[in-house]
């Protein structure tokens, strides 16, 4: 039976899967072959597109050799279970994979494709994903947390999974949800916080039953459910005095509760785990070691194919700001690279892209080259919590392209060294635009993409977004978004925190500017600004040694500020004012520039867009001029905070002599 197209509650956009998307499959005469859970999902959505369209679909060849224009079948080929190939002749566009996620991924690049999948003729193609787990983390809370909300740093709602208290109800969005994640290749998802409050534990346990609703509407779509775990769990929920992953009663609960998971979902994707990370329990407690917290979960996981995702996110969140010595960005690979080789195969170590915490700038972490003999994922933030919190438009799209770009040695990019997959902390919820400022959908469908293509060009994949979410769009509405969203991240590195120094923001929910919110608190996150100069030397020569941790030619270049890159000039050296970049500015006129650059870029981006009123819908364009006017007041805030403090710190008058308070 084909499985219908989830139908969307009232008002709810359909971001990249509009119906007018559909329109060159269903216009067609198809032929699906072969059976499986997922050949019905791909039935379910032909079906919907030629209803709609005045196509029409069979499963089985009529026997008087009547021609198809697309045939969608399972076949042997070696692309593996998402891997698809595609080909068009005498008419036909053939679309083979041997697994039922394959074809559906074959049918959603056909969409993608449109008119030109049914134009001329070509070649056999073949595309399979780089790599093999493409995941969103969702840090939604079942129970509402007293600080953080539903959804920690979400800033689109409430959960998609989770309202009162429960798995919802009705989880016909979480399976529109699925749909969405599948048409951009993403294949897995963590459906709670890795800040496992006591409410959310339970889910391991007596609550499986409610993340087995929720793997059950996802698994039509080829995305497998994780769970994020508490490490102290067999003392919280099973009771023992000790949570030691090397006591022989803690494994034999794990391997226990781990039965009853899969007892309950069978594919299950496995666990994800935040330990000894801002107050989360861990091995260090038992004297254990990372590797051993982590292999004893992968031993439970084992026996049914499951994968613990261990977060290297672990640093002393508990520092004295006096204290010079302790740097957060080496903590990573000071705790992790000595425990090379030593994690099981089924686990994997999920590092952070950056040695910090997601800032607009950093430097690619150390650690993703430092591990050869590890399984490693690395992890982004979709979730705009220090990128303007969806309230300001930022397409992280390059960011991350950069980083899975970048080669720590020649060998080898992030992307490549990825093995363990790619995984992104999601920036959806339950508003009706899915991700709050509806141009932030882009961030989320271009994590899927480059995910399946890590070295895929990111502007390819933002026109992609806008031909799949605006099908219609003429090239004036087009062009617009691309000129509104391409280059956004450089707008708002701009106008906040300077040249890779980080933070700045408000302490807590970090939005808006407070250039020392953070400097005399216990975060281990300080620009060191004095009357003299800013940043934080993290040389080998005279600082923390953190440069020292990359391979060679990087240790090198970042080592001298006079060949570390201007952009992350503070995040490894300490300066004077009057010091000149490479771009032959003094970097307190660098700071001036940008404040006043970002401010003019957002004016003109907020211009643009009140152009297009006449091409988008009301309701869209309202919530996104709505959404201008506050990125603006902000990047006004921001540039007048940042410019007046460093104006005040340092004396130096704006060479051109803009208004300064
Ligand atoms: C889920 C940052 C965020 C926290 C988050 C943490 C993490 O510190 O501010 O909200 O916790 O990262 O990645 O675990």
């Amino acid at each position: 039976m084909p499985l219908p197209v989830p139908a969307l509650p009232e008002g709810v956009d359909p971001a990249w899967l509009p119906p007018a998307a559909f329109r060159a499959v269903g216009g067609r005469r198809t032929l699906i072959r072969g059976s499986g859970p997922l050949v019905e999902t791909v039935h379910g959505e032909v079906a919907e597109a030629c209803r709609r369209f005045g196509g029409r679909v069979v499963r089985e060849a009529r026997p008087d050799g009547a021609t198809y224009d697309l045939v969608l079948g399972l076949g042997a080929d070696d692309l593996g279970d998402e891997g698809f190939s595609c080909a068009r002749a005498d008419g036909t566009t053939t679309v083979t994979a041997s697994g039922g996620r394959g074809l559906l991924y074959g049918l959603f690049h056909v969409v993608r494709l449109g008119e030109a999948a049914f134009t001329g003729g070509w070649a056999r193609q073949t595309h399979r994903p780089a790599l093999d787990l493409r995941m969103l983390d969702h840090w939604d809370n079942v129970a509402v947390h007293p600080v953080m909300g539903q959804v920690e740093r979400g800033y689109a709602g409430g959960s998609l999974f989770w309202a009162d208290g429960r798995a919802r109800g009705d989880l016909e969005r979480v399976r529109a949800y699925g749909r969405l994640l599948a048409a951009c290749g993403i294949n897995a998802v963590a459906v709670n916080n890795v800040n496992v409050h006591e409410t959310e534990a339970h889910l391991l346990t007596d609550r499986i039953h409610e993340v087995a609703a929720i793997a059950d509407v996802l698994r039509p779509y080829g995305v497998a459910t994780h769970l994020s775990v508490s490490f102290a769990a067999p003392v919280v929920l099973g009771g023992l005095p000790t949570a030691d992953p090397l006591d022989e009663a803690v494994r034999d609960w794990w391997g226990e509760a781990t039965r009853r998971v899969y007892e309950a979902i069978p594919d299950f994707g496995g666990y994800v785990v935040k330990a000894d990370s801002e107050g989360q329990p861990g091995p260090f407690a038992y004297g254990r070691s990372h590797a051993e917290g982590a292999n004893m979960l992968a031993a439970a996981l084992e026996p049914f194919g499951g994968t613990v995702h261990w977060r290297a996110f672990v640093y002393n969140h508990r520092q004295d700001w006096r204290d010079r010595t302790t740097d957060r960005a080496r903590a990573a690979y000071d705790h992790f690279v000595p425990l090379d080789g030593e994690f099981a195969a089924n686990a994997v170590l999920q590092v952070k892209h950056g040695p910090m915490d997601f800032q607009v700038r950093e430097p690619v972490s150390p650690l993703i080259g430092a591990m050869p003999r590890t399984r490693l994922a690395v992890e982004v933030q979709a979730t705009q919590e220090y990128t303007g919190q969806q309230r300001h438009v930022c397409w992280l799209g390059p960011m991350w392209s950069e980083v899975l770009r970048f080669r720590h040695e020649p060998e080898a990019s992030v992307g490549e060294r990825a093995r363990g997959g790619l995984v992104a902390v999601s920036n959806a919820g339950d508003d009706p635009f899915w991700t709050g400022h509806p141009l932030a959908q882009a961030n989320l469908y271009t994590f899927g993409r480059l995910a399946w293509r890590p070295d895929a060009d990111p502007c390819e994949v933002l026109d992609e977004w806008i031909g799949l979410t605006f099908p219609e769009a003429p090239e004036r509405l087009s062009d617009g978004l691309h000129a509104a969203l391409d280059g956004s991240w450089r707008t708002y590195e701009k106008y906040t925190a300077p040249l890779g120094v980080g933070w700045m923001v408000q302490p807590g929910h970090h939005y808006g500017p407070s250039v020392d919110g953070y400097e005399y608190s216990p975060w281990g996150t300080y620009h060191f600004a004095d009357r003299d100069g800013i940043g934080v030397d993290r040389s080998v020569a005279s600082g923390t040694g953190y440069a020292g941790q990359y391979a060679k030619p990087w240790a090198e270049l970042y080592e001298s500020p006079d060949t570390c890159p201007d952009e992350l000039l503070l995040f490894f050296h300490h300066v004077s004012y009057g010091h000149t970049l490479h771009s032959g500015k003094a970097v307190i006129q660098h700071i001036y520039d940008t404040h006043f650059e970002g401010v003019a870029e957002v004016e003109e981006a907020r211009r643009v867009w009140a152009g297009l009123a006449d091409l988008v819908e009301p309701g869209r364009h309202a919530r996104v001029a709505e959404r201008y006017e506050e990125q603006l007041r902000s990047a006004r805030e921001w540039r007048d905070q940042i410019n007046s403090y460093f104006f005040r710190k340092s004396g130096v008058p704006d060479e051109r002599g803009r208004r300064i308070y």
